[in-house]
């Protein structure tokens, strides 16, 4: 049977398994927005583009599944764009499919013309521009396998408008079969066994372990590892949740606002093991003065991640979790070694934490956003999904919220996204709409994408933001306060509108806090209210991110802030 081409494309999503798609209508989409009516797929849609793709990302990571986004050619396909380099950098699959101009226009400046796949070459795992209609179901196919295998990363098929009217049978592949691209699974068995050398010899040795063990739900392997050789742990931002914060041998975050503890125990180290994680240069610091005393292991599933930014003794390429389940198969027929030497490690790790836990001033009359975070922490389910925006906000999350289970902090690392977090938050409450979602903003970052309360509204989704408002780009006003003399040139955000009013206008429950005595309630108000909710709560506008890594320096070269500011006030500058 012939159909068109914008029915072979629905019906390969369904084939896929997609049950929810987030996108944005247009020209060279008519007949395909007309295929998806009555469909069987949710469509949901943003107000944004750029929030369509954090939706379908927010998705992805809440899951483990690939999410699926659209948008039409030009504009809709451009405006795309943050969305799939935020997702590029973080190893999320995504499926992104653009609309194009018909395939004689293309080339020639035709109306609403954006060469995408050009575009965004660099920050997409692949591309295809779809020329032949019969080819649809199976580049859908290949898109869908190559977006969630490997290291995963978003996938980009550019669908020109001819190519969706045309005719064709619907032809999908038995299976994929794509030559060139068959990502290594398996660790080398010779190398996993010199990583247990390697362990046997080390006297300080450390796990490093990020997002990678998320990815490849390596949880559980990653905490039997750790338990079995007492070698504690500390993860990056996107590591959050892939071991369990309250456990005796975690260190917390480490990096540039890593704890002390965790940056003090990598530089001391004799061995670290690097798991899933790839040396960003926020956790890094000064690459020259990183762990100067350590032996590096490295596994990744990606063999272009091996020595990119640090050099690494014993890499092990594949599955994070298929090579820490052949580590502990091997490790069960030998005896533990750690015996004293590790005990005294431990010692001297435990006394760093002691020495500078994360803190902040807790007896001072105006709300710190530590505060609010921590009290969040503890009110909302542990299953609780928290999504961040950037900025102070998201390294105070990082900082005071425990994590304990996988999936459950989504956060821009790699590009850092201001915006990124509501809309993800929105992708996350659609594929677990019995979870809590809590989007930590800030007041300059929500504003990015605040034109979503209208879809919270529309689909009366229960997604909750809670703007810490300090009336300032906040992380900017503290390099600022700290390398420029403190002269705040453009981050004072004396225009904020009021975040309250915003919310009742798009038919969101909107609340303030002002006073540290109401944070408790405003909390549980938003927590316990089944619809959307925004909460703003106003935090001490000069409180600042620490420890902190200054840009250029070791990891070990830390500063710390006061302990107590004194009392004067930050203006708000008009
Ligand atoms: C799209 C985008 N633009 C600019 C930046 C640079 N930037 C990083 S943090 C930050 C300030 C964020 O301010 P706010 O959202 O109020 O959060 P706070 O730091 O106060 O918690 C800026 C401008 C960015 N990360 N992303």
């Amino acid at each position: 049977m012939q159909m068109t081409g914008d029915q072979i494309l629905v019906q390969s999503l369904k084939d896929e398994g997609v049950d929810i798609m987030f996108g944005y209508p247009g020209g060279v989409l008519l007949g395909l927005y007309d295929a998806l009516f009555n469909s069987g797929i949710k469509h949901v849609l943003p107000k944004h583009e750029q929030a369509a793709a954090h939706a379908a990302d927010g998705y992805a990571r809440s899951t483990g599944k690939v999410g699926v986004v659209l948008a039409t050619s030009g504009p809709g396909a451009t405006n795309l764009i943050t969305g799939v380099a935020t997702a590029f950098m973080d190893s999320v699959p995504l499926v992104v499919l653009t609309g194009q101009v018909s395939t004689h226009m293309i080339g020639g400046d035709a109306f609403q013309e954006a060469d995408i796949i050009g575009i965004t070459r660099p920050i997409t795992k692949h591309s295809y521009l779809v020329t032949k209609t019969e080819d649809i179901a199976r580049i859908v196919q290949e898109a869908f396998h190559i977006a969630g295998t490997g290291r995963p990363g978003p996938v980009l098929i550019d669908l020109p408008k001819d190519v969706l009217t045309g005719k064709a049978k619907y032809n999908r592949p038995k299976s994929v079969n794509i030559r060139g691209y068959k990502p290594k699974v398996e660790g080398h068995s010779g190398q996993i066994k010199r990583v247990l050398t390697e362990i046997k010899k080390a006297k300080k040795a450390v796990i490093y372990a990020g997002g990678g063990v998320i990815l490849s739900g390596a949880s559980a392997e990653l905490l039997k590892f750790a338990e079995y050789n007492q070698i504690p742990v500390t993860n990056t931002l996107l590591g959050l949740g892939g071991f369990p914060a309250d456990h005796p041998l975690f260190l917390g975050m480490l990096g540039m606002h890593g704890a002390y503890v965790a940056n003090m125990t990598i530089h001391e180290s004799d061995l670290i093991l690097a798991i899933g994680a790839r040396f960003d240069d926020r956790v890094t610091g000064n690459v020259a003065k990183f762990a100067p005393n350590a032996r590096v292991v490295h596994i990744d599933i990606d063999p272009s991640a091996i020595s990119k930014n640090i050099v690494v003794h014993v890499p092990v390429v594949g599955d994070v979790k298929g090579v820490l389940t052949e580590l502990n198969r091997l490790q069960k027929k030998e005896e533990p070694v750690w015996g004293e030497i590790r005990q005294s490690w431990l010692d001297h790790v435990r006394r760093w934490s002691e020495e500078r836990p994360f803190s902040y001033d807790k007896d001072t009359k105006q709300i710190k956003p530590q505060y609010v975070i921590e009290r969040l922490s503890e009110l909302a389910p542990k299953d609780a999904i928290i999504t961040t925006e950037v900025g102070q906000n998201q390294m105070w999350t990082a900082q005071f919220y425990n994590f304990t289970k996988p999936r459950t902090l989504l956060s821009s690392g790699g590009l850092g996204t201001m915006g990124y977090g509501f809309p993800a938050a929105m992708g996350a409450q659609f594929a677990n709409p019995d979870k809590l979602v809590v989007d930590i903003a800030g007041d300059g970052s929500i504003q990015m994408n605040i034109q979503e309360l209208a879809t919270i509204a529309q689909y009366n989704l229960p997604v909750k933001i809670l703007i810490l408002n300090n009336c300032f780009l906040g992380m900017v006003r503290q390099w600022q306060e700290l390398f420029y003399g403190a002269r705040y040139s453009s981050t004072c955000l004396a225009s904020n509108p009021d975040f309250v009013r915003i919310a009742e206008a798009y038919g969101v429950k909107g609340i303030k806090v002002e006073d540290k005595k109401d944070v408790d309630a405003g909390l549980i108000e938003m927590i316990n209210h089944d619809g959307p909710v925004l909460l703003e709560v106003m935090v001490d506008r000069e409180e600042g991110v620490y420890p902190m890594v200054p840009a250029g320096a070791a990891s070990s070269d830390m500063i710390f802030g006061p302990n107590k500011k004194d009392t004067k006030k930050l203006k708000v500058v008009k």
